[in-house]
């Protein structure tokens, strides 16, 4: 079994040249460099053929996570595995429901009826795909079930300890979608180009990598390495289909509330939204995505109460983006948010982007009484606002983010 530790302390969080391990029961020596990864993946593989995976993504997946996912079952499908994709949350973003419906990509929410649910005996094991689990709700389902993890694919920072036959967490990588393209170039599966399941994961692929390093602009060797690769594979036309998605008016909505509240200083924007529907969570990092390209503005976090009328639970839900090198949005929202009280950080990050969310707990509910609602708002405006600045501002800065 492998081991990792983040530790308490984000600062201490392992460096990334200790995280891609090496597995110690291993059968046959793992080869060091950009191979060993592939070398450990190969060998786990073949270890469990013929099982049954589930393949677990954060409760609402990204184009990055999707076609990873996606990726990760074809290759496994060679070593006749075969897999199951499961989310908990929802498809919300309208460009990742035109990219699960135009590639017929084979991610499933998981039903919220029990009868529905598939029989989780008949797993051998899951495999975690661009999270560590601490963002899918789904990791309290397999670990109640006892069903062993297998596999970590990643590329957020550290996020806490993990158990895995192997983990392959490499925060360097500015894409989950990278590291399975690498697989698949160095011959875990040879994509054939006459196979329309191949050339649509391959565009799927595609608009993972781009989703994840802003169209590309943020990517580093390897993701441009990765996409030239996948060049020869993706459709193009398919992939511009995709992108072509609309945004919904309740998400424009979202945008301009954003807009309206917002404070900016010292180069960050900071604007909460107030109460949104679950189905909407993501106009939340859309609206971050648009108030990070004004004007002197570097970095913006967006946040709202989303809550979820199935299951009658609110969370607060806040997104960063930043486009300014220094500034390591993992470290950022661990620093601002802190931990709960099992030690769990309310939020992360990765390369240019992060994300929190922070349940309401006792106070989760909406009533008739509009005056309730208003001062929980409030309340909730307040402190998070107050953690933030608390950073931003240089007199009692705790990360200078000049
Ligand atoms: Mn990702």
């Amino acid at each position: 079994m492998m081991t990792l530790n983040a530790g308490p302390d984000p600062k201490s969080a392992a460096p990334a040249s200790t995280t891609n391990g090496t597995k110690n029961s291993a059968k046959k020596p793992v080869k060091s460099g950009a191979d060993a990864p592939l070398e450990a993946v190969r060998q786990l593989l073949d270890n469990h053929r013929s099982e049954r995976q589930l393949v677990l993504l954060q409760d609402f997946p990204d184009p990055d996570a999707l076609s990873s996912a996606w990726a990760y079952k074809l290759i496994a499908a060679a070593y006749d595995i075969e897999c199951d994709i499961f989310y908990a949350g929802t498809l919300s973003h309208q460009e990742n429901i035109a990219l699960v419906r135009l590639t017929g990509l084979p991610a499933r929410r998981w039903p919220t009826a029990a009868s529905d649910q598939p029989d989780l005996s008949t797993y051998q094991g899951y495999v975690l795909i661009d999270t560590q689990g601490t963002t899918s709700q789904l990791s309290a389902v397999v670990k109640k079930a006892q069903i062993p993890l297998l596999l970590v694919i990643d590329h957020h920072s550290p996020q806490g300890k993990l158990q895995a036959e192997y983990i392959d967490l490499r925060p360097d990588i500015r894409a989950t979608a990278t590291i399975l393209t690498q697989y698949l170039q160095r011959g875990l599966l040879t994509l054939d180009r006459s196979n329309t399941k191949h050339t649509k994961c391959a565009t799927a692929l595609m608009h993972g990598l781009r989703a994840d390093t802003n169209q590309l602009m943020h990517a580093a060797e390897d993701d441009f390495m990765a996409a030239a690769y996948l060049s020869q594979f993706y459709d193009g036309q398919l992939l511009s289909a995709v992108l072509q998605a609309a945004r919904s008016k309740r998400v424009m909505d979202v945008i301009e509330r954003s807009l309206r509240n917002r404070k900016v200083q010292n180069n960050v924007s900071i604007a909460g939204v107030g109460y949104l529907r679950y189905d909407d969570r993501d106009a939340i990092p859309q609206a971050a995505d648009f108030l990070a390209t004004e004007e002197n503005v570097h970095t913006a976090v967006v946040y709202g109460i989303v809550h979820d009328e199935d299951q009658e639970r609110e969370v607060v839900i806040g997104s960063l983006r930043t486009s300014k090198i220094t500034l390591d949005p993992d470290e950022f929202i661990k620093e601002a948010f802190g931990q709960d009280n099992q030690g769990r950080f309310f939020g992360g990050g990765r390369s240019m982007a992060g994300g929190f969310e922070i349940p309401v707990g006792f106070l989760s509910g909406s009533y008739e009484n509009t005056e309730y609602n208003r001062i929980k708002w409030d309340v909730f405006d307040i402190q998070i606002k107050q953690k933030l600045w608390r950073l931003v501002d240089p007199e009692e800065g705790m990360i200078n983010t000049d």
